[in-house]
């Protein structure tokens, strides 16, 4: 008689600094874009659940914002959010950018090794490196006292096997959370909002992207295949809001193309996104605003 495989499941935290690609990871883990990537460091803002299901394990990551030293109510509230992520996981994956490792990188490798948890620590953008710079970087790590060090690129999908095969092995025995069709747990309306940001923060330059939020005031479904949305980018300054509005529009209509274009292909119905800038200062640090946005506790 063959014995029933047991099932494995957990809860993952994936924690680094930011830009060091924990939310291309997890985008490429789960198959699906639940959450949004830039090359703008504090991409992330809140915990974001993904969630990848296989015969024999499930594991629900949570992807957080890069650790970084806060210095507005919003960077309280990112921190905030790492720490509520670690609470109760059953792993956890550490990233640093393999082809730029730290001392902030060092010190949170450092830091996480005292989780009483199965971790690895993972390399990544291993294909910017250099295979000769790579053994030298795994030797620096050699007793960092993770369960593994894995060389992994988010992008390319190299290495990702033997990650997931890795942890899955670490999981303790467990239940199901999630059905097998459930990639993430945002509302529809956060990750419109998400992709809106998405597109912004590619365009935009300097400090400007730091000080957009993006607020979703309706979503109306006129049809059976058509739905007409309204949003507001929120910035800090006078100066940024002509920057996002650009020469005679130009910019606000670029992003809001190609964020139309991502949210159709989400919701599969044709949208007619409208989009607002408005100016609020210092709203990164006004509690009310936080709220409005999403960025609070509850
Ligand atoms: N070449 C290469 N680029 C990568 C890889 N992984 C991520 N990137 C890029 O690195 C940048 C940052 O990626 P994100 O996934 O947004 O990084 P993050 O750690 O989630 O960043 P925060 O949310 O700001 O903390 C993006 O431009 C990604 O395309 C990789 O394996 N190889
Ligand atoms: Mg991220």
């Amino acid at each position: 008689m063959t014995e029933m495989k047991k099932f494995r499941s957990g809860f993952v935290t994936i924690v680094g600094r930011p830009n060091v690609g924990k939310s291309t990871l997890m985008n490429a883990l789960v198959g699906e874009k639940v959450a949004i990537v830039s090359n703008r460091p504090q991409t992330t803002r809140n915990r974001i659940m993904g969630v990848m299901t296989r015969e024999d394990w499930q594991m629900v990551f949570l992807d957080t914002p890069g650790i970084h030293t806060p210095r507005t109510k919003l960077g309280n509230f990112m921190m905030q959010s790492v720490r509520e992520a670690m609470d109760g996981m059953d792993g956890m994956m550490v990233l640093v950018d393999a082809t730029q490792v730290g001392e902030h990188d060092r010190a949170i490798v450092k830091e996480m090794a005292s989780k009483k948890v199965p971790k690895v620590l993972l390399l990544n953008k291993i294909d910017l490196l250099q295979p000769e710079k790579l053994l030298t970087l795994i030797a620096s790590f050699a007793d960092c006292g993770y369960d593994a060090i894995i060389p992994i690129s988010a992008k390319t999908g190299d290495g990702l096997e033997q990650l997931t095969k890795t942890m899955a092995g670490k999981l303790p025995e467990g239940p199901k959370y999630f059905p097998d069709d459930m990639m993430t747990d945002q509302p529809e309306r956060l990750i419109v909002a998400e992709m809106i940001r998405e597109k912004a923060l590619l365009h935009l330059r300097d400090e400007v992207p730091h000080g957009i939020g993006v607020e979703i005031m309706g979503m109306n479904k006129e049809s059976d295949d058509f739905m007409e949305i309204h949003a507001t980018i929120y910035c800090e300054r006078d100066a940024h809001k002509g920057i996002i509005i650009g020469k005679r529009g130009a910019m606000l209509q670029q992003i809001g193309t190609e964020a139309r274009h991502d949210i159709e292909n989400l919701l599969d119905l044709h949208v007619n996104l409208k989009l607002w800038v408005k100016v609020r200062p210092d709203w990164r640090n006004r509690m009310d605003d936080l709220r409005t946005l999403g960025y609070d506790n509850k």
